[in-house]
């Protein structure tokens, strides 16, 4: 097994952007509840977001959502960020909060709704152009409830259609990366429900068109790894939204409900090349924080990724190839459970230490007083958009 110092390189390239939107307050159909010191507005939302990277050295980017995080000047806010020790990182989409994306957005039947909406996805990437963005990232809400309801064949020709407007727009440093998911809100078909209609997509619109795997958007039981794996070895891995799920779209803290899921994952990126240098990998986390504290939240998050990327780089890769060219099957087992079951948080810790960043960034967050500053300045903070 290679020593901690070994590793030590490779997690000090990790940067895990943060999304907005986890500093909004959020919730459920059934209840949003307000938390003290919620941002009121976009520029709170990022100094929340460099706290969190000032404690851990883990999260220098901030996503933001448009038109939820929209201001007038862009530029304005990109100095914001760098103030406070951030950039600004991928401009996601929105086109599924207006009356008029009731059904369908980019795949609409009605030229005028599908050109609203690419329409929206251009000012994205001026959006993109003023805050020095690579990423636009897309998430559709397209699709219907019923058998019947919508020509299949006709939307997927319209995404197409949609989406080579989009892509053509993009500069050439630039990308798109376009988000599946199986279902919600609709039920019956999800215009991109699966990695599989992603990369045909992207594919089909060039190199700077990529795949974005959120790990919650799968059904029960699918082995997300593996998909991992596909997407690597076709090069069209573009980003992952990481959160955690026990049902479906739980959006709860990374790494939370299955530890041993979010290894096998970062397994397959290292074994990948997801973690060389020049990667086309963006790691990025997409999690509301509906009942506990936003900031530790994601401080936690982007900690439990470290820890788990830790231990996938701990495993023996040389012993593991020679069991499995023996077919010894428990060997090789052995072997990848011997780094996942290692305990790397004393070393973390350490590390961290000669980095300039506190042992424990989640008791230093606490002692700092930077959450009862908060609580008392803010009165009113926003909801993360949805949820209400
Ligand atoms: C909706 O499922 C969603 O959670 C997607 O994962 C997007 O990435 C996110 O919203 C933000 O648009
Ligand atoms: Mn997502
Ligand atoms: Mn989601």
């Amino acid at each position: 097994m290679p020593t901690f110092d070994q590793i030590t390189d490779v997690l000090s390239r990790q940067a895990i952007e943060l999304p907005s939107w986890a500093f909004g307050n959020s919730g459920t159909r059934f209840k949003v509840f307000g938390t003290p010191g919620t941002p009121r507005t976009v520029q709170e939302k990022i100094a929340d977001a460099a706290t969190v990277h000032r404690f851990t050295g883990l999260a220098p980017t901030v996503a933001l959502h448009i038109p939820w995080d929209a201001v007038d000047d862009y530029a304005a806010l990109r100095r914001h960020a760098e103030d406070q020790g951030v950039s600004l990182g991928t401009i996601n989409s929105n086109t599924f909060q207006d009356d008029i994306y009731k059904f369908g957005s980019l795949t609409h039947r009605d030229d005028a709704v599908r050109k609203q909406a690419i329409d929206h996805h251009l000012a994205c990437i001026d959006v993109m152009d003023a805050t020095g963005s690579r990423d636009l990232k897309i998430w559709l809400a397209d699709g219907t409830n019923y058998p019947g309801q919508g020509d299949l064949r006709g939307r997927q020709d319209r995404l197409a259609e949609s989406l080579a407007v989009i892509y053509d727009r993009l500069g050439p440093e630039q990308r798109l990366v376009l988000e599946y998911k199986f279902f919600e809100p609709a039920f019956y078909h999800t215009d991109v429900p699966d990695w599989g209609t992603s990369y045909a997509q992207v594919s089909a619109l060039g190199d700077r068109a990529m795949v974005c795997l959120d790990t919650g958007h799968h059904a029960p039981g699918t082995n997300i790894e593996f998909i991992v794996m596909q997407l690597l070895r076709l090069g069209k891995l573009g980003s992952f939204d990481f959160n955690s799920r026990f049902y479906a779209d739980d959006d709860l803290i990374v790494g939370a409900a299955d530890p041993f899921q979010l290894f096998r994952i970062l397994v397959e990126v290292v074994r990948g090349g997801g973690m060389e240098p020049g990667s086309p990998v963006a790691f990025m986390l997409d999690q509301c924080h509906n009942v506990e504290a936003k900031i530790p939240g994601q401080i936690r998050s982007v900690l439990n990724v470290q820890e788990a990327t830790a231990k996938a780089l701990l495993v023996d890769t040389a012993a593991l190839a020679r069991a499995q060219e023996d077919g010894d099957v428990l060997a090789a087992n052995g072997i990848l459970m011997d780094a996942f079951w290692t305990d790397v948080r004393a070393d973390l810790a350490a590390w961290r230490e000669t980095r300039g960043l506190p042992a424990d960034p989640m008791a230093a967050y606490a002692a700092s007083g930077y959450q009862q500053q908060i609580e008392s300045e803010r009165v009113g903070g926003q909801q993360a958009g949805w949820g209400a």
